[in-house]
Order: structure tokens, then sequence, then C-alpha cells
């Protein structure tokens, strides 16, 4: 049987480290493509060259030419320009919105029945406008966010607690922005919730807002540091995560933004949610209940997102 086809819609910083994982875990044929001439060319013959050493046989290609992504199985798109110190996520609204036209487009006309993992910030605008470009079906078009905003608050939690990340499970749900909010009630090491750890003495309520704090600004914590860039390790992590769910039909339950049209009392609109990833792509959505200040800040949050899609559609009225 021919190996499953992954197709990476930009290859720099998180692109090419999504190549190399991909490679190494053998998910599948990958193949790069990137507008700017060599940098797929070269990154996948960099690591096609790591296949002896690390024992690897799948076939990587790189390509400006969207052909080359034919019947991808899968297609994870950083395409776009990232942050840079003192920048939002949403000053990249303008520029990232017609990339996705270009991508949504290009996936269209070679590979409609892919799963498509938008990685591209601001993330919950830029997988709605992909969607629209490429017309595919709303449970194969998602966005990686909230698995790796929830990472982030897992090992800051582990660091916290002195206990293995792999007992540390957590959720951040709600746009992938300032706004987004991880859930401590849901949140848990070992099946422990965060809540009875406080009453434990494990950690104070203060410790636990500053660890809240810190997963926000994960990102921005990390820009800070590398000035030229922003995170691509762990994001690529995240988003392979959720591409092995969907390719090995895993049913993985992951926190990303997907289509809710009805779920949380939402009426069409792409925000961080659970969701259950299998070879039906998004299969469900598990709408749990908030409290009244969860369900406060999940709502802020779906308001920022709301206020980026409408940008959006300011920006480019065939949208509209
Ligand atoms: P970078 O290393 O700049 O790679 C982006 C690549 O996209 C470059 O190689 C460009 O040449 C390429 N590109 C630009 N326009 C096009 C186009 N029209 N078609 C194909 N390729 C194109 O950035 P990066 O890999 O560090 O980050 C990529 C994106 O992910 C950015 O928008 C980041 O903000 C975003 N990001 C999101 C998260 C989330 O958690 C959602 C985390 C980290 C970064």
């Amino acid at each position: 049987m021919a190996r499953p086809k992954i197709a990476l819609i930009g290859a720099g910083q998180i692109g090419g480290t999504l190549a190399h994982l991909a490679a190494m875990k053998e998910l599948g044929d990958v193949v790069l493509f990137d507008i700017a001439e060599g940098i797929p060319e070269g990154k996948a013959l960099d690591i096609a060259e790591s296949g002896p050493a690390e024992g690897f046989d799948a076939a990587l290609k790189g390509t400006s030419d969207y052909a080359d992504i034919a019947g991808a199985d899968v297609c994870i798109v950083t395409a776009g320009v990232p942050r840079k110190p003192g920048m939002s996520r949403d000053d990249l609204l303008g520029i990232n919105l017609k990339v996705m036209k270009a991508v949504g487009e290009g996936i269209a006309a070679n590979a409609p029945d892919a799963f498509v993992i938008c990685i591209t910030n601001p993330l919950d605008a830029m997988v709605w406008a992909l969607r629209e470009f490429s017309g595919l079906p709303h449970n194969k078009v998602c966005g990686m966010a909230g698995v790796l905003d929830s990472a982030r608050f897992r090992h800051f939690l582990s660091l916290e607690f002195g206990v293995s990340m792999k007992d540390v499970s957590a959720f951040v749900l709600g746009g992938h922005g300032d706004t987004m909010v991880p859930l401590v009630r849901y949140s848990t090491v070992a099946g422990i919730p965060l809540p009875d750890l406080v009453e434990m003495g494990w950690t104070t309520k203060e410790k636990l807002d500053a660890i809240v704090q810190r997963t926000r600004d994960g990102g921005a914590e990390i820009v800070g540091l590398l000035k030229t860039g922003s995170a691509f390790y762990a994001p690529a992590t995240s988003a392979i995560e959720m591409a092995e769910a969907y390719l090995k039909d895993q049913k993985r339950l992951l926190p990303c933004a997907a289509w809710c049209d009805g779920e949380f009392g939402l009426k069409g609109l792409y925000v961080g949610v659970p969701t259950v990833i299998g070879a039906g792509g998004i299969e469900r959505i598990a709408d749990i209940k908030m409290t009244k200040d969860e369900q406060a800040m999940f709502d802020n949050s779906v308001n920022a997102v709301k206020g980026l899609v409408e940008a959006c559609k300011g920006i480019d009225t065939s949208l509209a």
C-alpha cells in the first residue's frame, strides 16, 4: 500500500521542523511547498539525507508547484509571516489573509480530500479564511493552537509540581491570543483537578494564576527571546500530533480550532474547543459545561475572534 502523502504549505521554521518530524515518525511521504526559491528543495534534500542515520524511508520533495501536492492526505499550512517582537498575532492579518487565498485555492485544486491543519496566525481568523477560500468541508479544516497552548500549560504545571509532564493533562480553549482560556478546573495531575491540588497545599492560587498568565503569554515569551521569529519546535510537534490522530484514526480528544455550528452556543465560528480527531477529521466536539466565570472568559475570547473575522471580511469584500 502506498504511504500517506503529507503536504506542508510553507517551508519556513515550522514547515522544516514538521517535515523532519513527519519523516522521523514515518507518517508518510512529505512534500514541502514554498514560494521562496530553493528553500523547500534545500530543506527536503537536507532532511532526506538524515534518513540513513535516522533509519526512515519516507520520500521528501521540495517544490514551488502546487501540482506536486496532488492527492495529499494531510496539508499543514504555515505559509505567511510570523511575529517579530512588539507585534501581536493580529498585526499579521492583512498579509496572511492574502496568503490564505493562494493556499486555499491551491489545496482546493490539488488536494480537495485532504485533512487541513492551519497554523498561520492570527490562527482562528486564518482557519476561517482558509476554509472559505478552499471550500473544503468544515470537518476537514481545522487550526492548531489548543494543543500547543495546552502543552505550554502542562509544561509549566509539571515544573510547579515537580511531576512528569506525562501525568499532567490540561485544557486551553478559546481563540489563540491574549484572550485564550486555560481551564484550571478541567486540568489535572493524574486525575487530581488543579483546585484540589491548591487545597492539598501543592501550590497556591496566586502561583496558579501566574502560570495561567505565563501560558497566555507563552508565544510572546519565545518571540522576546528569539527576536527574529516565533516558536517552531513545539508548534510543529503539536500539529504532528493532530496529523497522526487523523492518519491513524486515533480518535484523540485534542483542543483545536474547529467549526462550531450550535456547539458552545456558537453559530458558525472557528474557535478553540475540545474535539475528537479521527479518520473523519473533526469527528466530534465535546460541548463541555463551563462555570459563569469560565463562560465569561470564553465569550470574551469568542468576541475577539469574531472581530478578526469581521476585519477579514473588510479586507477582501468577496469573502463577505
Ligand atoms: P517562517 O519561518 O517565516 O515561514 C513561513 C514561510 O511561509 C516562509 O518560508 C515563506 O516563504 C512562506 N510563504 C509566504 N507566503 C507564501 C505563500 N503565498 N505560499 C507558500 N509559502 C509562503 O514562519 P514560521 O514557520 O515560524 O511561522 C509560520 C506561521 O505560523 C506564522 O504565521 C506564525 O505566526 C504562525 N505560528 C502559529 C502558532 C500557533 O500556535 C497557531 C505558533 C507559532 C507560529
